[in-house]
């Protein structure tokens, strides 16, 4: 039977092999996703991402996290939430609440802390001193304080044919407090239909938002578009919209896994994604920007 995984970023590989593993072995979507975003989450030196993220503004790691399980449509997540591990987790607990689904901040944290999640500072020292370093060069250089983008974003296939998506960042390096970016929002960051397909997103999330491209792609494949089509037919004529209306558009790559474990992926940067399925042992690939 069909299984499949695809996630952005190198840094992923590790979480892939997990997931691989556990959908070989007739695993649930929903799991093979959570384990190959807490894979990620945990690790320290991934500086977007969960335990070692870097911090907003005010020195403290804020995440945003999302999950979907792509046969009920539920959707769970969390944003700006704090001393947190696994985002992921708490987001998935999230997608089986009707109401309420959506928490942010202090409101997020709390949830977290009274469900047993695993409380910790994610402020890593590296991570502190990087913070320093960057509010210097802010200060003499005037710096633009984004800087590179990899929040890890996941689509998997089980063979059962269900399919879950999920998301997990730190956002944007010296974001304001509060900042949210697309990846915690449904249809921006993530989104997955086990009749069709999913995708999510990482990059500028001001402008991912602006096109809803994590559901634009999924609404394509489910329109009959391969992955591929999907991606580049909602990416790239987007970019040209934005580069149209403000003169540039920001940095960012979206990937799509459909219901048969065909995949694809757009991006306007160097971008290193990882796939796996039944049919094709773990890569990790590289795409390169698309046309203008
Ligand atoms: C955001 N999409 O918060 C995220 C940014 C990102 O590493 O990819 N960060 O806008």
């Amino acid at each position: 039977m069909t299984w499949g995984t695809i996630a952005t970023w190198r840094m992923a590989a590790k979480g892939v092999d997990k997931a691989s593993q556990l959908l070989e072995n007739n695993g649930t979507a929903g799991d093979a996703v959570e384990e190959l975003i807490k894979e990620v989450e945990a690790y320290p030196f991934y500086k977007s991402v969960g335990y070692g993220g870097l911090p907003n503004e005010e020195g403290v790691v804020q995440m945003d996290a999302a999950f979907m399980d792509g046969d009920t449509l539920a959707q769970g997540s969390v944003a700006a939430i704090e001393n947190t591990l696994h985002a992921v987790s708490v987001a998935r607990a999230l997608s089986h609440e009707h109401y309420n689904s959506f928490r942010v901040g202090e409101g997020a944290t709390k949830y977290a802390s009274l469900h047993g999640f695993e409380m910790t500072n994610m402020l890593t020292d590296r991570a502190k001193a990087r913070w320093k370093k960057r509010l210097k060069e802010i200060e003499q250089e005037h710096l633009n304080p984004y800087n590179g983008h990899d929040t890890v974003g996941a689509v998997t296939l089980a063979q059962s044919g269900s399919m879950a998506a999920a998301t997990s960042t730190s956002g944007l390096f010296m974001k304001k407090q509060g900042r949210i970016g697309d990846s915690p929002l449904s249809g921006s960051g993530f989104y997955v239909d086990s009749e069709i397909g999913g995708a999510t997103a990482t990059g500028l999330g001001e402008d991912i938002m602006k096109g809803c491209l994590s559901y634009e792609i999924v609404r394509r494949m489910g329109e009959g578009e391969t992955p591929q089509e999907a991606c580049d037919h909602a990416v790239y004529p987007f970019i040209q919209k934005l580069q149209k209306r403000y003169g540039k558009a920001g940095e960012f790559s979206l990937i799509a896994m459909n219901k048969n474990g065909e995949w694809g992926v757009a991006t306007n940067v160097e971008f290193t994604f990882c796939v796996a399925t039944d049919r094709q042992p773990q890569q990790i690939l590289m795409a390169n920007p698309g046309p203008d």
